[in-house]
């Protein structure tokens, strides 16, 4: 029988959720489940390249592996655990950090945004973030990473880095392809239209977090900001407002754009606003429900992360034994 094709991706435990993760990301890590072999993972040691508070850190990671699982990530069936459990990640990366040219790194947009928005703080995690990332993801061979648009350079990098170590040291990673969804792949902030929604936004008016309650989501989607025109048209270069509720409201209710457009043919904002709103409160209330009751047990949380975690070295080991022996490290 031919194996499954394997899936792998990581969210950043950094903040709150937002519904631009579950609409870029998470939602297909949830429906690939069906057809592949997938792993998930709690990405920790990326969240440290801004400061963190080792408490907060600790507990959102913890609540971050809840809200996968609310969001239907089956751990019986797909491999969930957290970053900084496997030291493989760390491993792989440094080898990896070898085969790096500094300036691939300088040039990525998410470094260069991040450097400007934490001035004071410009570390050399912050500028090998993508080299942890393409660690993650060929340490385990996988074929397929489900992404936001945004992730699509650093999984570039992913591929330039396969390359280059298996043509130097013969067959070792598998070619990672990104997996990026044709509506909703890039989120807009519903304030600044023109930015990305972003889970570490100043201003949570902006985004919608997975775990709002029913009325601040109401009443964040009616502040949105859209454009003083007086018909609705799916014109995301030049109405980038209307068109981001759209493709929330495409998503969340499962409809073709086109038919999202006739919906609205004759309608006004309100209307529009009112009905998107509807369809985020649908999608997101059964997923805080059982939000609220995975996350109080911690001693559940902590035994699924070990379990996962044993599963993931299991795989992890294997790739790294052979990465230190083709390098030339002593294996034992
Ligand atoms: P931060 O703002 O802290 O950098 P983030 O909101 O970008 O975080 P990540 O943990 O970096 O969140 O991303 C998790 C996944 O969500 C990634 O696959 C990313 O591409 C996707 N994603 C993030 N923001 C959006 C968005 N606005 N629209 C669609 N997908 C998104
Ligand atoms: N950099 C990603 C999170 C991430 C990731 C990964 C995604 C870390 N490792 C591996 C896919 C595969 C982000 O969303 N900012």
């Amino acid at each position: 029988m031919e194996s499954k094709k394997r899936i792998f991706s990581g969210i950043q435990p950094s903040g709150d959720i937002t519904i631009g993760n579950y609409i870029g990301a998470l939602r297909n890590w949830i429906e690939l489940q069906d057809g592949y072999d997938c792993i998930y993972c709690v990405v920790d040691m990326h969240a440290i390249t801004v400061k963190q508070d080792a408490s907060v850190l600790r507990k959102r990671s913890l609540d971050t592996l809840a809200l996968l699982l609310a969001c239907g990530v089956d751990p019986d069936r797909s491999i969930l655990y957290i970053q900084s459990h496997v030291p493989e990640h760390a491993m792989l990366n440094w080898v990896l950090c070898c085969k790096t040219y500094i300036g691939e790194l300088q040039r990525m947009t998410q470094f260069k945004d991040k450097s400007a928005r934490h001035e004071d703080n410009i570390n050399a995690g912050l500028l090998t973030y993508p080299v942890l990332m393409a660690a993650d993801i060929l340490l385990y061979r996988a074929d397929l990473v489900p992404v936001g648009i945004d992730q699509k350079q650093h999984l570039e990098l992913a591929r330039d880095l396969c390359v280059r170590f298996n043509n130097a040291y013969g067959d070792t990673f598998v070619l990672p392809e990104p997996y990026i969804p044709k509506t909703g792949a890039r989120i807009r902030s519903l304030q600044e239209p023109e930015k990305k929604m972003s889970k570490s936004d100043s201003n949570p008016n902006a985004y919608i977090n997975i775990l709002d309650e029913p009325d601040a989501i109401m009443r964040k989607i009616k502040r949105a900001v859209t454009d003083c025109e007086s018909v609705i048209a799916y014109e995301p270069e030049t109405r980038a407002g209307v068109a981001n509720l759209l493709e929330i409201y495409s998503v969340m209710k499962n409809l073709p754009m086109e038919a999202c457009v006739k919906r609205f043919e004759n309608l006004g904002y309100g209307e529009l606003k009112q009905a998107v709103a509807e369809a985020v409160i649908e999608v997101l209330s059964p997923i805080r429900q059982r939000y609220n009751e995975l996350v109080a047990d911690r001693k559940a949380l902590l035994r699924i992360a070990e379990d996962g975690a044993e599963k993931a070295r299991a795989i992890a080991r294997k790739t790294m034994g052979k990465v230190y022996h083709k390098v030339g490290f002593d294996s034992k």
